[in-house]
């Protein structure tokens, strides 16, 4: 196999080069060999094991019976888009070597032509993501409310997801403080069905006729087009402080979900309330929730805002190689259940009011399937870019509600998706294609790759034998329940239940711990400080202090501004403890291990640690002076980062091995924020320093052993400070003691909060 054969010459020119003798840079040896460019022509390289392309139906839904890793590209030789070989592409066809470039150079024309049209327009919102194939499993616990053949027990459903950012660019970093789009298409055996939610339980506007007003105001200033991917400016804290039904969702996004530390680790909420209908015809209306299986958790905003920069791709990074690796994350899907009455209210709370949640407590969450993310895409642009996603898209047993929101994303979303993919026909895209069979009467149109035959795309037709035929009134997917629409008049407005804007914004507050509490105050106090009009600091205070007294006055105080008494009366509703992050026990699958060495010390231990951090399905990376490898005995250790490349944010939990002496090339790290003297003096490189007091300060379990402990005390980290292990002398003992930290994310008790004591 002329692939196997390429790919094994590859893998032994890159074994040559690390024979041992070659892999430490620096150290005397021969050279290794440059890799060459192979000689022999060979077909194009299949799918890493991680990656995996869309199931290969036709564009209108029948199953073609290609391998699912059919890959784009065929044959050994470069060619033209019309498959005629070509014999240079170096080179554009010249009249003499220093001559002009002749028109009739059709490959330059090509190639270049096609080049300058290979990007589409980004998505308005959510337009940076990533995302990843998976499958579903129901459990069958729905199949009472809901006659959807893809929640019945066991039955397995091929599924994309796409996570996003709302407000930045395509280009924009992953780490910055928004809410997080958690979309998932189901190719389900009885058409798509489109759950597109977000991490946030609520939203900024209970109307879709606000959501252009929003999204203008959250994107950068329209002159400038500043700032990038953020809310920290005047024009989203002037329109959510005027517009004081976005209190609810504003609360969430100061909250520690604005900064999620993985995607593997958020919620999913679809937000609006849907209803379902089983066999029988009755219906029970639902919200959806998705439950990580690693927990819910957050990064800190200083952790943030370094990653931002360190590593923009820090999420779709860390959801790619979780897959890679195999630590294949995991969503429970959840229902909260209510009766299916002509008000819709539960409990006092409006169901259509999409600012508005059901706690817990009150509706406890069912579980109704398990969700895997199995393989990575092999293709962005084909898959991550151009996957379109619909709330319109639904299933038999599946239907929407008044939701004035929900409403106007049915209109939105295949609207947008005609000009960002450039015409009707993007449901043919291989990402978008149904596995159920389609036999539509939607004809023509921009990017066509159907061949439809028949001569009668009309209904009533005898021509085509009248194909194609009605479902049934109890098999079709779109359920117009005959529900009573109360005799009205036409008007523009909302019900008198929507008005409510303070009271589950003030259930969220109280519902948060001290630590959670002081994320907020000084998130707020961030976003404010970075507003330039005094009025809009003013009137954000008068906001909170509808929320809470003491939110305000933290915050007025951070701003230098007088807090305001509240305006209307505050409720005092009971807290909903699961609306907290904190708390409980989580798996450490796939958590990033940083394991600091000399190089010259304790091989064998680092050697140890590593192999027990991988044994317990986490990802080690050592950290060394130089990269290569390191080797003292015969048994070469590969170095993954380098003090100038590491950055304490990569890691859940660092390991000490050794205490390495300033590098060559430490220089560096002057404008860090460690005393370079004091670095020196004691003999310890200062970004080992850096890394350790960073990390420190974030919260993230520390462990060290051997000459480590010298490293945490020229830190001025005590020995028994929260969250840090040095008892043990082994390595095994101190991973044991780093791994029950990592079970909490963070040694939370080494803040200590000011507020809400
Ligand atoms: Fe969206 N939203 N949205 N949205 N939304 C889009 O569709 C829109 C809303 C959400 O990974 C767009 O294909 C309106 C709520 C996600 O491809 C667009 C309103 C929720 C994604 C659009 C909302 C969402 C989008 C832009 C107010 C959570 C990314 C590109 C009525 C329940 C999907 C696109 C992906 C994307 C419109 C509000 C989630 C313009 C009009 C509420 C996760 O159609």
């Amino acid at each position: 196999n002329p692939v196997t054969a390429v790919a094994d010459k590859v893998a032994e020119t890159v074994r040559d080069a690390v024979r041992p003798g070659n892999e430490i840079p620096g150290a005397p040896g021969p050279v290794p060999p440059p890799l060459d460019e192979p000689t022999e022509p060979s077909g194009p390289l299949p799918p890493k094991h991680d990656q995996r392309g869309p199931d290969t139906y036709g564009p209108t839904g029948q199953e073609t019976g290609v391998p699912r890793k059919k890959v784009a590209q065929g044959g050994e030789r470069l060619t033209t888009a019309q498959g005629a070989r070509l014999y240079d592409t170096d080179h554009s066809l010249k009249a003499g070597s220093r001559g002009p470039v002749l028109l009739q150079d059709h490959h330059l024309r090509e190639k270049i032509t096609h080049f300058d049209h290979e990007r589409i327009p980004e998505r308005v919102v959510h337009a940076r993501g990533a995302a990843a194939h998976g499958f579903f499993r129901g459990y069958g616990t729905a199949s009472g409310i809901s006659k959807a053949a893809f929640l019945v027990k066991d039955v397995e459903t091929p599924v994309f997801v796409r996570f996003s950012t709302v407000l930045g660019s395509r280009g924009s970093a992953d780490t910055v403080r928004d809410t997080r789009g958690f979309a998932t298409k189901f190719y389900t055996a009885e058409g798509v069905f489109d759950l597109v939610g977000n991490n946030i339980p609520v939203f900024f506007v209970q109307d879709a006729i606000k959501f252009p007003d929003v999204i203008h105001a959250a994107k950068p200033h329209p002159d400038r087009e500043i700032p990038q991917a953020q809310s920290a400016h005047d024009t989203f804290w002037d329109f959510v402080t005027l517009h004081t039904e976005a209190t609810h969702h504003t609360l969430w996004n100061m909250s520690d979900r604005g900064i999620p530390r993985s995607y593997r680790m958020m919620e999913g909420f679809g937000v609006h309330t849907f209803r379902l209908e089983n066999a029988e015809g009755a219906g029970t209306l639902v919200k959806f929730h998705w439950k990580p299986k690693l927990g819910v958790h957050s990064l800190v905003w200083e952790e943030a805002q370094i990653t931002a920069g360190v590593d923009p791709d820090f999420h779709r990074r860390d959801l790619a190689d979780a897959i890679e690796s195999g630590a294949f994350p995991q969503w429970e899907l959840g229902v909260q259940t209510f009766p299916d009455t002509d008000d819709q209210m539960f409990e006092g709370i409006d169901l259509l009011d999409p600012t508005k949640l059901v706690p817990e407590e009150l509706a406890p969450i069912q579980p109704i399937g398990l969700m895997t993310l199995d393989a990575n895409p092999s293709n962005y642009f084909a898959e991550t870019e151009q996957v379109a996603f619909h709330v319109g898209h639904l299933v038999p047993g599946i239907d929407v509600t008044n939701d004035p929101l929900l409403q106007g994303r049915l209109f939105s979303y295949l609207d947008t998706q005609i000009s960002r993919l450039g015409g009707p026909n993007f449901g043919q895209l291989p990402v978008n294609r149904t596995h159920a069979p389609v036999n539509d009467m939607l004809r023509d149109g921009m990017h066509q790759s159907a061949v439809h035959t028949g001569v009668a795309p009309y209904r009533p037709n005898s021509l085509d034998g009248g194909c194609p035929f009605l479902a049934g009134a109890d098999t079709g997917a779109y359920i117009e329940v005959p529900v009573e629409v109360p005799a009205s008049r036409k008007v523009r407005e909302a019900p008198a239940s929507f008005d409510d804007h303070f009271s589950q914004a003030r259930l969220f507050w109280l519902s948060m711990t001290p630590t959670e509490r002081e994320h907020i105050v000084a998130a707020y106090t961030f976003e404010l400080n970075k507003c330039w009009e005094q009025t809009i600091k003013e009137r954000a205070l008068l906001v909170l202090a509808n929320i809470d007294g003491e939110l305000c006055e933290q915050v007025a105080a951070g701003l230098g501004l007088p807090a305001p008494g509240a305006t209307v009366p505050l409720t005092e509703p009971q807290p909903s403890p699961a609306l907290s992050q904190l708390g409980g026990r989580w798996p450490s699958d796939g958590r990033i291990i940083g394991i600091v060495t000399a190089g010259d010390q304790d091989l064998s231990g680092v050697r140890s640690v590593r192999q027990a951090v991988l044994d317990a399905g986490m990802v080690p990376l050592v950290i060394a002076p130089t990269g290569g490898k390191l080797d003292q005995d015969g048994e070469p250790v590969t170095v993954q980062r380098t003090f100038a490349t590491a950055r304490s944010t990569e890691f859940d939990a660092v390991l000490l091995a050794g205490a390495p002496a300033p590098g060559a090339d430490a220089s560096g790290a002057r404008d860090a924020k460690v005393d370079d003297d004091l670095a020196a003096a004691a003999g310890i490189d200062p970004r080992v320093l850096l890394l350790i007091t960073e990390a420190y300060r974030h919260g993230k379990a520390l462990g060290a052993w051997a000459d480590g402990a010298d490293v945490l005390e020229t830190a001025g980290i005590a020995p028994d400070a929260p969250g840090v292990v040095t008892t043990a002398t082994d390595p095994a003992g101190v991973l044991e003691g780093v791994t029950e930290l990592l079970a909490h994310h963070r040694a939370w008790d080494r803040f200590e909060p000011a507020v809400g004591r």
